[in-house]
C-alpha cells in the first residue's frame, strides 16, 4: 500500500505509532518498526538522558525508520529538538503546540517533520512552515485533544495542504483505515491499539483497563484548565470531570491532582489516582498481541476493504 507516506518515511505501511507519553518506549517503537510501520519513542516530560538511551536502545532493535515524539509544553522540548539533531533521528512529529521555530534547524538536519494538528488554521501554517507531513487528530484520541471529530477534520486539512495528511482519532483496525483513506488521508497514526500490545512496557492493569472498556467508557477532563485529555473513565477521571463540572474542584486544584498521573497509571497501574489515557475505539481493542500480528491484521483488512 504506497503513498507519500510510505515514500517520505521509508516504511512498507502508511501507519504510524502514537507518541504516547510514559507508553512509547524503544520496545514498542522497535516492534512497530520492524513490523513495517513506523514507531515512536514519546518525548513527554522526560529527561533528556532517558530519551538519548531509549533513541540507541531503539537502533540497537531495529534497522528500519523510526521516530521521536515531542511535547512542546515539555519544560525539556527545547532540548529534545536538538538531540534528535544530535542522534540522527530521522522522524520527529509533535504534539500540544506550534513547532515552527524548530522546523528550520530539522529539515537541515533532513528529519521528515510531522506536526500532529486539532485545526485547518494550525495545518496551513505548519505547512508554510516547511512540514512534511501532518497527522490530523480528531477528538476521538486518546491524551490532549483538539474538538474537531477525525470524520469532519481530515477531509478539511487534505482539502487545505497540498502535503500528504495522516488521519488519527479512532483508528484501530483496517475499516479505519480504509475510511481515512477515502477521506483523503495517505496514512494513520495508531496509539490505542498498540497499547493492548504485548511489546506496549505498560502496567498490566493499564491493558486490562483497555480490553475491559466499551464504547462508553472513555471520558475527556480538563477543558477547563485548557488542556483537554481524554482517557479510561475510571472513579478518578470521573472525580475530575464532576469537580469541573460543579465548580467543587478549581482548575489549580485539578492540576495538582493531575501532575504525575499519567506515570501512576503506566508505572504504578494505580487507578485510584492515575490517568489512564486512550481514545474513544478503546471499546473495540479486545485481544492482547505482538505489534507485528496487529500491524499485519490492520493492513491485511485494509487491502481487503480498498481492493473492493
Ligand atoms: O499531544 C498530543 N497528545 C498528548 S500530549 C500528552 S502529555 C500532556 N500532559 C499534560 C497536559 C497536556 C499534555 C498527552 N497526550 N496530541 C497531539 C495534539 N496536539 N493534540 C492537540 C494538539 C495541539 C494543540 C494545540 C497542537 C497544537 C496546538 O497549537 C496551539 C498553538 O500554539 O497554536
Amino acid at each position: 500500500m504506497e503513498t507519500r507516506i510510505t515514500e517520505l518515511l521509508g516504511c512498507e505501511y502508511p501507519l504510524i505509532q502514537g507518541g504516547m507519553a510514559w507508553v512509547a518506549e524503544h520496545t514498542l517503537a522497535s516492534a512497530v518498526s520492524n513490523a513495517g510501520g513506523v514507531g515512536l519513542i514519546a518525548g513527554g516530560n522526560a529527561p533528556i538522558d532517558y530519551l538519548r538511551e531509549q533513541i540507541r536502545l531503539c537502533k540497537e532493535k531495529t534497522d528500519k525508520p523510526f521516530g521521536v515524539n515531542i511535547m512542546l509544553m515539555s519544560p525539556n522540548a527545547d532540548d529534545l529538538a536538538q538531540l534528535v539533531i544530535d542522534e540522527g533521528v530521522k522522524v520527529v512529529t509533535t504534539g500540544a503546540g506550534n513547532p515552527a521555530k524548530f522546523i528550520p534547524a530539522w529539515k537541515e538536519a533532513g528529519i521528515k517533520v510531522i506536526p500532529v494538528i486539532p485545526s485547518v488554521a494550525l495545518a496551513k501554517r505548519m505547512e508554510k512552515a516547511g512540514a512534511d507531513a501532518v497527522v490530523a487528530e480528531g477528538t476521538e484520541s486518546g491524551g490532549h485533544i483538539g474538538e474537531n471529530t477525525t470524520m469532519c477534520l481530515v477531509p478539511q486539512v487534505v482539502d487545505a495542504l497540498e502535503i500528504p495528511v495522516i488521519a488519527a482519532g479512532g483508528v484501530a483496525d483496517g475499516r479505519g483505515i480504509a475510511a481515512a483513506f477515502m477521506l483523503g488521508a495517505e496514512g494513520v497514526q495508531i496509539g490505542t491499539r498498540f497499547l493492548a500490545s504485548e511489546e506496549a512496557q505498560i502496567h498490566p492493569t493499564f491493558k486490562e483497563l483497555v480490553l475491559k472498556a466499551k464504547d462508553t467508557d472513555s471520558i475527556v477532563t480538563g477543558r477547563y484548565t485548557g488542556h483537554p485529555c481524554r482517557g479510561v473513565k475510571t472513579k478518578f477521571a470521573k472525580q475530575l470531570a464532576n469537580g469541573e463540572k460543579d465548580g467543587t474542584l478549581s482548575p489549580e486544584e485539578f492540576e495538582n491532582l493531575t501532575v504525575g498521573a499519567l506515570r501512576r497509571a503506566v508505572v504504578d497501574g494505580n487507578v485510584e489516582s492515575g490517568s489512564f489515557l486512550c481514545g474513544a475505539i478503546a471499546g473495540m481493542v479486545n485481544e492482547i498481541k505482538p505489534c507485528a500480528d496487529i500491524v499485519k491484521e490492520i493492513m491485511d483488512g485494509a487491502s481487503m476493504l480498498l481492493n473492493k
